[in-house]
């Protein structure tokens, strides 16, 4: 499964996710948008890329900084979290970066947050000076505590972290929270943001020097088509040329329009990349603003 050429360098790019758990999914239907289809493997560790050389190694989503830092990878979807809190591990431990954030995915969006029993009247981070916080992200927390100049003991728990209150393990707690839920039924708060996290393409620091660079741009490049339009839709509509440059000012969010005049008249016909969604509402702005024959068509690629 690992080919190498003769000269040592790989023909196949290979790529880290999550086996099961939050990222798992959505990473695989990201990768299939890029056009990604795979071969599954009887034990379901290795995926063997059919359309293109890039084959996924399914894993626990703690491994995957390790993986790349020690080559097994060259690509990987992970957790901010994740990532950095390993960067800052070694750091502690004085090894060098290995990998780095390549690029933001756009889901599996969280929060690192400090959160407090309920009945805590939170004053400001200057409370926390002596103060025991449980967490698995010790590096993070290690950080910003330095950040702020606070000196407070982290006690590092592996899971569970929001009964540690409870338990008397610790005052509070540093957490990831996405819908606030947990902390809630927990009886805790959040106070303070220590990382605002989501999925990301992590890889090496350096750049690849073999086939895999041409692999890794090609990948790139198409995540960036599909990461723009996810949520966009091309807008249609008519307008005469002199209230074109109102009917854009509604259009915040969209790219420049395409602008075609019709017989060579006053009347354009536009096309404008939207995005973010457009709503009824907006349609309503567009034709009280003089628009006509709007349609909204939704994109299925985009190839800049
Ligand atoms: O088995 P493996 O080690 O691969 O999986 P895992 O259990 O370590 O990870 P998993 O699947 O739980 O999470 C993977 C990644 O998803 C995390 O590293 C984050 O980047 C991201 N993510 C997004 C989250 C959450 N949202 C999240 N809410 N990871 C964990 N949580 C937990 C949080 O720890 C807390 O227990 O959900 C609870 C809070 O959720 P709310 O909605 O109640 O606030
Ligand atoms: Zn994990």
């Amino acid at each position: 499964m690992n080919r190498t050429s003769n000269n040592g360098t790989r023909e196949r790019l290979r790529i880290a996710i999550q086996k099961s758990g939050r990222l798992s999914e959505p990473a695989r239907a990201l990768l299939s948008a890029c056009g990604l289809a795979w071969r599954e493997s009887r034990d379901r560790l290795f995926c063997y890329g059919e359309s293109l050389p890039v084959d996924l190694l399914l894993v626990r989503d703690d491994d995957i900084p390790g993986l790349i830092a020690d080559a097994v990878c060259d690509l990987g979807i992970v957790g901010r979290n994740v990532l950095q809190e390993q960067a800052g591990e070694r750091i502690a431990a004085g090894k060098e970066q290995a990998f780095r954030e390549w690029r933001a995915l756009g889901f599996g969006a969280c929060r690192l947050m400090l959160a407090v029993p309920e009945t805590w009247q939170w004053q400001g981070a200057a409370e926390l000076a002596g103060k025991r916080i449980a967490t698995s992200y010790p590096a993070l927390l290690a950080d910003w505590l330095r950040a702020q100049d606070i000196a407070a003991e982290i006690v590092q728990l592996s899971g569970s972290v929001e009964i540690a209150p409870r338990l008397g393990q610790a005052d509070l707690i540093c957490d990831l929270v996405s819908s606030g839920a947990t902390l809630a039924a927990n009886q805790l708060k959040p106070v303070e943001m220590v990382l605002q996290s989501e999925a990301v393409l992590a890889g090496p620091v350096a750049v690849f020097d073999d086939v895999r660079a041409e692999l890794a741009d090609l990948l790139l490049r198409r995540l960036e088509g599909v990461l723009k339009i996810r949520e966009g839709k091309l807008l249609l509509f008519q307008a005469s040329r002199e209230i074109v440059p109102s009917l854009i000012d509604l259009l915040p969010d969209a790219d420049p329009p395409i602008m075609t005049s019709i017989d060579g008249s006053d009347r354009l016909a536009l096309q404008a990349l939207c995005h973010s969604a457009v709503t009824w509402q907006r349609l309503e702005d567009l034709k009280r603003a003089g628009a006509a024959g709007l349609m909204v068509v939704p994109v299925e690629r985009m190839l800049a």
